[in-house]
């Protein structure tokens, strides 16, 4: 046992502290406090292996059911600090062009109605605020998406929000600012609310516009679907993968956890970014504004 983890269980007994880890996440299962565990070393290559073929990787049931009814009781206290947008966004959030051709992916604007419950409002015993903590769960996912050093992300808002749909909501085609997205569905919606990516769009070095086009007018060329359930946790690359989750029916609404990690320990949203999403930017968004991970549109 790791003495991270050994900690966290100790302190697990005082009244009022954070589960321990063993409560939170299925460690049964999936030993992964002990990186060097047979079973760990092959998540980790399986991960790799489904994040190199199809962009994505699911672990399922990561998380336990006791976990995800706390993540679940917090979220619903939490609901009505959500910031609820209600703005038209471009895949890369960037504002109009009107020097761009009117059908170019730049110019091409979809509702979004959800919400997130910024990172900064989860509670002092948060099991989300547990996870991203833990050392140990950002070595994991190091591991898993082939990138070391991984960080976990500097903006004090995006960095490990829940996100909210309510029956209608719909959260259009994007790229994520940043490269890996971590996901862990708390709720899911009694239809719809979908996961769907292409895996892999676009790279470093080429945006590919057109292939964003076809999809951004329905065309199904390269676009796959997700099927998570509660529990389970999701490794993505959002930054390359244009991704969208389809529209939510049904009362019952999507809670998903989004903890990021990033290569670079330092960069934040850029302040439209983080005012589009998360309702308010913060001096340290405008202070940073100017380190970009890349030259993408954004
Ligand atoms: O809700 C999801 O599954 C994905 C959300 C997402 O893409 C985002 O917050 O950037
Ligand atoms: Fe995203």
């Amino acid at each position: 046992m790791s003495d991270n983890l050994a900690l966290e269980q100790r302190q697990s007994g005082i009244p009022g502290s954070r589960p321990a880890l063993s409560q939170i996440i299925d460690l049964e299962r999936y030993p992964i406090h002990q990186p060097d565990h047979p079973e760990t070393k092959a998540l980790i290559r399986r991960c790799r292996e489904e994040l190199d073929d199809v962009g994505c990787a699911v672990i399922s049931n990561f998380v336990t059911t006791a976990s995800l009814a706390r993540m679940q009781a917090e979220a619903e206290r939490l609901m009505p600090q959500t910031f609820w947008s209600q703005d038209d966004h471009t895949p890369y959030m960037t504002k109009d062009d009107p020097s761009l051709p009117a059908d170019h992916p730049r110019r091409f604007f979809q509702k979004r109605t959800s919400g997130f419950i910024n990172s900064d409002f989860l509670e002092e015993s948060s099991d989300l605020r547990t996870i991203y903590d833990w050392q140990g769960m950002t070595d994991f996912i190091s591991a898993c998406v082939g990138v070391a050093p991984l960080y976990c992300w500097a903006d004090p808002l995006g960095r490990n929000p829940y996100s909210i749909m309510n029956e209608g909501g719909y959260f259009p085609w994007h790229f994520d600012g940043n490269e890996f997205t971590v996901s862990i569905l708390v709720q899911e919606a009694e239809a719809g609310g979908i996961f769907e990516y292409c895996p892999d769009i676009r790279s470093p070095e080429a945006e590919n516009f057109d292939h964003v086009k076809s999809v951004l007018n329905g065309g199904r060329d390269g676009v796959r679907e997700l099927p998570l359930k509660p529990g389970d946790l999701q490794l993505f690359k959002g930054r390359f993968s244009m991704h969208r989750v389809t529209k939510v029916q049904g009362p019952r609404q999507r809670i998903i956890a989004l903890p990021t990690y990033v290569k670079d320990p330092d960069s934040v949203n850029r302040p439209e970014r983080a005012k589009q999403f998360y309702g308010r930017a913060l001096p340290i968004h405008f202070e940073r504004e100017a380190i970009r991970p890349d030259r993408l549109a954004d």
